[in-house]
């Protein structure tokens, strides 16, 4: 194990916010510096609890709002030991989305009884992120940006409830990041925050734990 953890760091964001872009691109120069990476992202359809998962986004079955949200949070705690043994080791991980899109999406349904509140408790123990980068685009940008795919959730009704839980969740530490620029100029804002967190991370700041 080497002396120093490695950084969780986040991207969150509404669909086609290049979340999944800025990710992948951040990893490679991130790599490309010597800095070892991973590239992970929520939901992780390739476990049980993500073919369960990918098979609700696909509509190929249904369930209750409150079993499809503790099955999304069940997807991050079976990651969770690999995940500390990681950053324990040195290794920074990316992530693609992870409990605020949890609690956004679920939230943004106004389900009776599935609050904000209600949507954090099955994450509470989870690792915290160093650093979440929140790309913000507009409705209308995110709709230049080309049509939706098949999956739930990909409806501009849904869109415009998970944005605005998002704006309700968001906490002064949060990285908000305009996401209408050049990929180029986000790309080196990104780098900026991420150098920022694997230093606070190298330099012995502790693994924090959801919500705090
Ligand atoms: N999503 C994602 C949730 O509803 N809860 C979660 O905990 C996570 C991580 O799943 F619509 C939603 C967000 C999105 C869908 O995500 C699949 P990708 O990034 O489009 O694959
Ligand atoms: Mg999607």
């Amino acid at each position: 194990m080497s002396a120093s953890r490695g950084a969780l760091v986040l991207f969150e964001g509404a669909d086609r916010c290049g979340k999944s872009t800025q990710a992948r691109r951040l990893v490679k120069t991130l790599e490309q510096r010597g800095v070892r990476a991973e590239l992970w992202r929520y939901p992780d359809r390739t476990t049980k609890t993500g073919e369960m998962i990918d098979a609700y986004l696909r509509s190929e079955s249904d369930t209750a709002d409150a079993a499809i949200h503790l099955l999304f949070a069940a997807n991050r705690w079976e990651k969770k030991a690999l995940m500390e043994r990681k950053l324990a080791d040195g290794v920074t991980l990316v992530c693609d989305r992870y409990s605020y899109s949890g609690c956004a999406f679920t939230a943004a349904k106004g389900v009776e009884g599935l609050d904000l509140t209600w949507c954090k408790a099955p994450e509470v123990g989870l690792p915290r992120p160093d650093a979440l980068m929140y790309l913000e685009l507009s409705l209308e940008d995110a709709a230049r940006r080309g049509g939706f795919g098949e999956e739930r959730y990909e409806t501009t009704e849904m869109q415009r409830a998970v944005k605005e839980m998002f704006e309700s969740m968001r906490e002064p530490w949060w990285d908000v990041i305009d996401a209408n620029r050049d990929e180029e100029v986000i790309e080196r804002e990104v780098l900026e925050i991420a150098l920022g967190a694997i230093e606070r991370a190298k330099s012995g700041e502790p693994l924090g734990t959801l919500w705090d």
